[in-house]
């Protein structure tokens, strides 16, 4: 079987749908190559040196890691000069990053979390990056953080990457879902799987148990009802997966289906969520939608929500549509009681 290739796949899609832009098709690459780079920073681990704190605090109050500094620098470094993208945001920079005036500007904007999962980093678990694209505002040339403030549903292109036992790319340019796997002899992504489809139904979830008792009601619920198992309203068991780095555990529902929750609770209810909208929730979002499942905060769409910060946080709820339509259901029908 001939291997298809990153580049290929991605010219012969703009081919045949003219969606894909040479400079969506240049950007996408050029993000691919800055993943293949912190991939190979990551695999290192002690040897390379980029394990541990890098000794500062990033705009989430979180102390940044090494490896998430060097990502982030990586990224931003490889996306500066191609003439593709107006400007970049990320989970490491409090404001965006403008296209210094030595490079010619694009049309596109790039928002980022540079290394997902850092808590998992100095333990040698998988991690990933998660990036999306948007458009630049028409007429805008020194973007600032309001022009990133897009609904999902308005994203061209999103994508996350793996760095497991193997790196992967998994990647929607609005039409499927495709994934595929870094081939370290011949350092290029090969296409590995085309079309994933999360299947309707699911009987494992995923979720940080240590949280349920600052959850809201109807989530206690519904997740009481998966734990009473057979002997329960359900009727069936439940299995139970939380890796803590978001990427891993979306990526097992990419392969086998499965929930992911990330819900409003007493901890983080003043911030709004514990995930970032822009460069966590929605690009996962839409990830998951166009593989046929769905997402949601827990009551309206995820992608249909309208930012208002660049680090805005929300509640996620991801993955098989049937358990994600009744969990939302019982969050709504809890609203309804209330008033
Ligand atoms: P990060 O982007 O700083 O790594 O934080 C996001 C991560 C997600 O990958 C993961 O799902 C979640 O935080 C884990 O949270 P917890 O530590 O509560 O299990
Ligand atoms: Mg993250």
């Amino acid at each position: 079987m001939t291997s298809i290739s990153l580049t290929r796949f991605l010219i012969e899609e703009q081919r045949s749908r003219r969606q894909i832009t040479p400079d969506l098709r240049l950007l996408i690459e050029v993000v691919a190559r800055a993943c293949k780079h912190i991939s190979l920073a990551i695999g290192r681990g002690a040897l390379g040196g980029v394990l541990g704190d890098a000794g500062a605090i990033n705009v989430q109050g979180e102390a940044q890691k090494k490896l998430d500094v060097l990502s982030n620098e990586i990224l931003l470094e490889a996306n500066e000069w191609g003439g593709h993208l107006a400007a970049l945001a990320s989970e490491e920079m409090d404001e965006p990053h403008l296209i210094p005036h030595r490079y010619p500007k694009g049309n596109y904007l790039l928002v980022f979390d540079p290394l997902d999962g850092s808590s998992n980093i100095d333990v040698n678990i998988s991690v990933g990056t998660i990036f999306s694209v948007l458009r630049c505002p028409e007429g805008v040339t020194e973007p600032v953080a309001e022009h990133f403030l897009q609904p999902g549903t308005e994203q061209v292109a999103a994508g996350y990457t793996v760095y497991g036992p193997s790196t992967l790319l998994v990647l929607t340019t609005g039409s499927g879902v495709h994934q595929f796997t870094l081939d370290r002899e011949i350092g290029s992504f090969v296409l590995t799987r085309r079309d994933l489809r999360i299947p309707e139904d699911t009987s494992e979830f995923a979720i940080n148990m240590s949280n349920q008792r600052h959850w809201e009601p109807p989530m206690q619920r519904y997740i009481q009802e998966l734990l009473e198992g057979k002997a329960g309203p359900r009727g069936r068991d439940f299995n139970m997966r939380w890796v803590a780095s978001m990427v891993a555990d979306v990526h097992r529902i990419m392969t086998r289906g499965g929930v992911f929750f990330y819900p409003l609770d007493a901890k983080t209810r003043d911030k709004g969520g514990k995930l970032r909208l822009l460069y966590e929730a929605n690009p996962m979002a839409f990830l998951v939608e166009q593989a046929g499942g769905a997402a949601t905060d827990g009551r309206q769409r995820l992608l249909e929500r309208r930012p208002l910060a660049l680090h805005q946080r929300v509640p996620v709820f991801l993955g098989s549509r049937n358990e994600i339509e009744r969990v939302t259901r019982m969050h709504l029908e809890h609203d309804a009681a209330r008033t």
